[in-house]
């Protein structure tokens, strides 16, 4: 069996995050462990595996905590060997490797669920609890599913969210689950660096590296490995997409070795290891003189190294690459297109059954801002839908979701829908760079869900972003999802304690798009928090509310951007608009907006099916909360809501801030009511940004009124 798996030395609710099992909650006490099933008393397995292992030791350690009970592990290598004694027991197994499914569900039943797939199925008298997969992995997150569903339904809660029913002995009923994860790819992107550092993070230092090294906290990188796998992660890329010098090395022997004790840590948890690779290494690392995809050198060298790589790492999953974006190195050096790039590293990965994610985050960061013909939004469509077709099987592209760069709101990305005959994932970005950076609070999820709903009408109406992103609308047979990670060596991982929902909420997505905001929201709360019905209405109602009001007193009707440059925390409405990174919002005296219209702008809307590319085009259809992602319109224009844009940018500031207000407040009725080390976290962190959402509102409300000379309609000061 594995080793236990809380390891770091950290622990207490802000540290278990949503695996708590609500042990150590305030008001936890035994009277739930009355309510143990007959079959949580005893674990019977009878086949070795890593992950298989990870498994038993999550089901004893989580049953421990909800029941009070340690139950026995009954480990038999035979089949058949319980035939014919099968008392009360948990028997879980892959169905090649044990005879415990074959006794309960018929052949279809099994061949329903394949892969990652599992089900879970209670017998009639109640005794008895199967869990079986075509995978360990599956049983692993069968595992994870089971203790979910039990904490959901503890302590007689109404679980609204739970999805099963699940026996006690007030209610008896059958549990009966069958899942299978949507996505086949459902990844984490970390953007850390060897110094220690991490790239847009705001929760600590990494928790993978420090001073230019691997880190010896192996348990803490396990600890991660155990949160995300709970979600049904099943793929993560330990470095960041801007390779610098050192990490370059990773691919070397200089690293190698650290990279394996990585890769053992999440392998643990049936999570594949990747590596940001730089694209420039034949040079940098091979003393080459060129990184020309085209050069045989060059294609040697990448097959040699990843063979290095392989025979460290055999399940090694792949490169993760940024070429030819913000500077790094890329194709277009040698005047080669990315198919060119990606198809070369594909061909050196291929004999090990390697992918490679070539992100699609391409375009001019060195524009003139009186250019208004160049167009950011346009760059990714224009790069990549000329090359549909050209990509290896093994490469997948990875396209943010939206055109510009994770803003509180932006249209989605037009290349979803455009490549029929290539593979392609969705990138979202957990931690909040633009969306209040962890301290203030911004729950992601109903974001996500939008653009997951989206329908480019690819082939015609029901081509949701969704099905895009799952593979099967174009039926592709590498697909899914990336996020970036929010997580650091902060002791509650996410600087926000409130921030974990959001990692809770992208793995969950993952597995399911079908899920709704409300759902995760109300899981993760009752997960982390327990049952408390105050609470759970009052923390889910702050998430649920968080991502309006932020955007409320930030940038207006999707314009985006009005961050100060580089680090992006806080108001500067001119932050941006005359630097050389194409992102601009045009406000004058007149009106403000980018006119993205073919009619008279950059001809960006061109790029969408006709029935989005119609919908945007015209004013009269356009969504308000675009507007002036795609037009250039007086402050005087009337949107549908019946406001002008001026008063509407008026309005949403002043509300933003009373909203902000309003959930410092409904935070501090929970005092006494949730574990006090996060209270006070966030009583902190909600008080800020009450305070700061003020700045906002005032640099915005004061530079529209400056600039237009129109009155706020109600009189409030503006300054
Ligand atoms: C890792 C934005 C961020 C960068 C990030 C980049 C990317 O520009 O500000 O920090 O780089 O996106 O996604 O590659």
């Amino acid at each position: 069996m594995s080793q236990t798996t809380i390891q770091s030395g950290l622990s207490g609710p802000q540290y278990d995050a949503w695996l708590g099992y609500h042990a150590a909650l305030p008001g936890a006490n035994d009277t739930a462990r009355k309510a143990a099933p007959l079959w949580s008393k005893r674990v019977e397995v009878q086949e070795q595996h890593e992950v298989m292992d990870t498994a038993l030791t999550e089901l004893s350690q989580g049953l421990g905590k909800l029941y009070g009970v340690q139950p026995e592990m009954i480990k038999s290598q035979t089949q058949g060997s319980q035939q014919n004694e099968r008392g009360p027991a948990i028997r879980l197994g892959t169905w090649a490797g044990s005879d415990f499914a074959a006794n309960v569900l018929t052949d279809a039943e099994r061949a329903a669920v394949h892969g990652e797939g599992f089900i879970i199925r209670e017998d009639e008298s109640q005794r008895e609890l199967v869990i079986g997969s075509e995978t360990p992995q599956g049983i692993l997150y069968a595992v994870f599913h089971l203790l979910r569903e039990l904490t959901l339904k503890q302590e007689g809660a109404e679980a609204g969210a739970a999805a099963v029913a699940v026996a006690t002995e007030s209610q008896p009923e059958r549990i009966v689950i069958n899942e299978q994860p949507v996505n086949s790819l459902r990844m984490i992107n970390q953007w850390d660096n060897v110094d220690g550092s991490i790239e847009r993070g705001y929760a600590g230092r990494s928790i993978f590296y420090e001073n230019g090294e691997f880190t010896q906290d192996i348990g803490r990188i396990r600890d991660y490995a155990r949160l995300l796998a709970s979600t049904g992660i099943n793929a993560v890329a330990i470095n960041n997409v801007n390779v610098h010098r050192k990490e370059s090395l990773f691919l070397t022997e200089r690293y190698l070795g650290d990279v394996a004790k990585v890769a053992a840590a999440f392998r643990a948890y049936g999570i594949r290891l990747f590596l940001s690779a730089n694209y420039a290494s034949p040079i940098e690392v091979g003393g080459l003189q060129t990184a020309d995809p085209l050069d045989e050198q060059v294609r040697e060298w990448w097959s040699i190294q990843t063979a290095k790589v392989y025979a460290a790492i055999p399940d090694f999953g792949g490169y993760l690459i940024k070429a030819d974006s913000e500077n790094r190195p890329g194709p277009f050096t040698y005047n080669r297109d990315h198919a060119d790039g990606a198809n070369m590293l594909a061909e050196a990965l291929r004999p090990f059954g390697g992918l490679v994610i070539w992100r699609c985050f391409v375009y001019n960061c060195k524009q003139d801002w009186r250019d208004r013909s160049t167009d950011r939004a346009r760059a990714a469509y224009d790069h990549f839908k000329p090359l549909d077709g050209r990509f290896a099987d093994n490469v997948i592209l990875q396209i943010k979701n939206g055109p510009m760069d994770f803003q509180v709101r932006e249209a989605v990305s037009p290349l979803f829908g455009a490549m029929e005959d290539t593979n392609q994932i969705i990138e979202f970005q957990i931690t909040q760079e633009y969306t209040g950076q962890q301290r203030h609070l911004a729950f992601l999820v109903p974001q996500w869900k939008e653009v997951l709903d989206f329908d480019t009408y690819a082939k015609g109406k029901g081509s949701e972003i969704k099905r895009i992103a799952d593979g099967s609308l174009y039926q592709r047979p590498y697909s899914g999802f990336a996020a970036v990670s929010n997580i650091g060596a902060d002791a509650c991982w996410t600087g926000h304690p409130l921030a974990q929902a959001n990692l809770y909420g992208y793995g969950r997505l993952g597995w399911n798009p079908d899920l709704s905001a409300e759902q995760i929201a109300d899981e993760w709360v009752r997960l982390t928090f327990g049952h408390d019905e105050q609470v759970v209405e009052r923390i889910t109602g702050m998430l649920l509310s968080s991502l309006d009001i932020y955007e409320n007193y930030t940038a207006p009707l999707g314009v985006g951007w009005m961050v100060n440059p580089d680090h992006h925390y806080g108001p500067n409405v001119d932050g941006y608009e005359y630097s050389k990174w194409g992102t601009y919002h045009f406000a004058d005296r007149y009106g403000i907006g980018v006119d993205r219209t073919v009619k008279s702008g950059t001809g960006y809307t061109s790029q969408y099916h006709p029935e989005n590319a119609a919908r945007y085009e015209s004013l009269e259809t356009c969504p308000d909360e675009l507007i002036l992602f795609f037009h250039h319109v007086p402050y005087t224009h009337v949107l549908h809501s019946g406001k002008t844009v001026i008063q509407h940018i008026y309005d949403t500031h002043f509300e933003g801030v009373e909203q902000a207000e309003a959930l410092a407040e409904t935070w501090r009725e929970l005092e006494g009511k949730v574990d006090p080390v996060i209270y006070s976290k966030v009583a902190e962190l909600q008080a800020e940004q009450a305070e700061h959402a003020k700045e906002w509102r005032d640099m915005i409300n004061t530079y529209f009124y400056r600039k237009s000379g129109i009155q706020d309609e109600h009189a409030r000061k503006i300054y």
